[in-house]
């Protein structure tokens, strides 16, 4: 057993993957037609790996899927030990609500639920005026079951109280600015819960223009928690990288297999494991997933924007993280 046991570099089963958004969007419009938010308390088109089947997961550790709200729908409060991040896709007019405060989801917006906070998402929009809202959920779903240490609850009012005013968190802690006698209100979690795409727009364009861009990630920053400078949450590192207008990416490889949503632009990504090659062009709202330890090459004629998130803080804290640029 010893060699399968100890392989002498990562062998997943997670394999390369491309969801098309314009393949998965009639799906996620006649999910809409067939529950409501409520009934399915969420509802999500689970972007499952091919090589991971039935585990609804996206690699061995992370789940991914993409949910939708209609106009006037509310998903009900519950909470769970599970890590969640939301990355929106598209639309306008929906709300997350974590711990009494209510942030809007705009388009490229990050945001947080922390472990063991209640949330519940709501669509204030009018049916006629403004269409449904979808985005990309990333859980901690498959590591917390590996460690057999989730545990949720379902709250009892479909919407929570709104107890501080919208925006409040991010005066408070996301202003490069802490409360003088700072409380970790989430714990290890970042306190910022929504990080506005506006903002992380104009950095990255300014360091375009700029700043010298990476040979292998082009300006690719990392979002933090800005109380402690490490990952936004214990469990899932997220990224916003701008490849500029004729980026040719060098090849790289490290042991965090990653999930991408394609925000703004287009390119293509070709991921290499021993002698497979396979190469796929992305477009705006389509997620693809580089798997653990497979080379990776971006490229993009046109320029694009990238967010993705992965496992990384764990390996990191494990002392198990490698990378490699090559050339
Ligand atoms: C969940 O609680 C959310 O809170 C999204 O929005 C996706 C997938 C599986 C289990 C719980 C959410 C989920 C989930």
């Amino acid at each position: 057993m010893l060699h399968s046991l100890v392989p002498p570099a990562p062998n997943t089963p997670c394999q390369p993957a491309l969801w098309k958004y314009a393949d998965v969007h009639p799906y996620l419009m006649q999910s809409g037609q067939l529950i409501t938010a409520e009934e399915a308390v969420r509802r999500v088109l689970i972007l499952e790996n091919p090589g991971l089947r039935g585990q609804s997961a996206i690699t061995q550790s992370l789940y991914a899927g993409l949910q939708v709200i209609l106009p006037g729908e509310v998903a009900p409060s519950h909470r769970h030990t599970q890590s969640a991040l939301r990355f929106v896709v598209e639309g306008h007019g929906a709300y997350t609500a974590v711990d009494g405060e209510r942030t809007p989801m705009k388009p490229g917006d990050f945001i947080i639920t922390p472990s063991w906070t209640w949330h519940d998402h709501g669509h204030a929009g009018r049916v006629e005026a403004d269409a449904p809202v979808v985005w990309l959920d990333g859980l901690d779903i498959p590591m917390l079951r590996f460690f057999d240490a989730g545990f949720a609850e379902s709250g009892g009012a479909a919407s929570q109280t709104v107890t501080r005013a919208e925006g409040l968190s991010y005066q408070r802690y996301g202003a490069n600015m802490l409360p003088v006698r700072y409380d970790a209100p989430f714990g290890q979690t970042s306190p910022i819960f929504s990080y506005p795409y506006e903002r992380t727009r104009e950095a990255l364009h300014a360091l375009e223009t700029r700043a010298d861009i990476d040979a292998w990630d082009g300006a690719k920053l990392r979002y933090v928690n800005p109380a402690t400078g490490g990952s936004p949450m214990p469990t899932m590192a997220t990224f916003m990288q701008r490849l500029p207008a004729g980026f040719e990416g060098k090849p790289y490889r490290q042991t965090d297999g990653a999930v991408f949503s394609v925000v703004e632009g287009s390119g293509s990504v070709t991921i290499t494991r021993n002698e497979q090659v396979q190469t796929f062009e992305f477009g705006p709202r389509d997620h693809f997933v580089i798997p653990s330890w497979h080379t990776a090459q971006l490229r993009s004629a046109q320029g694009c924007v990238l967010f993705s998130f992965s496992d990384r803080p764990v390996h990191q804290a494990l002392g198990i993280h490698r990378e490699e640029r090559l050339s």
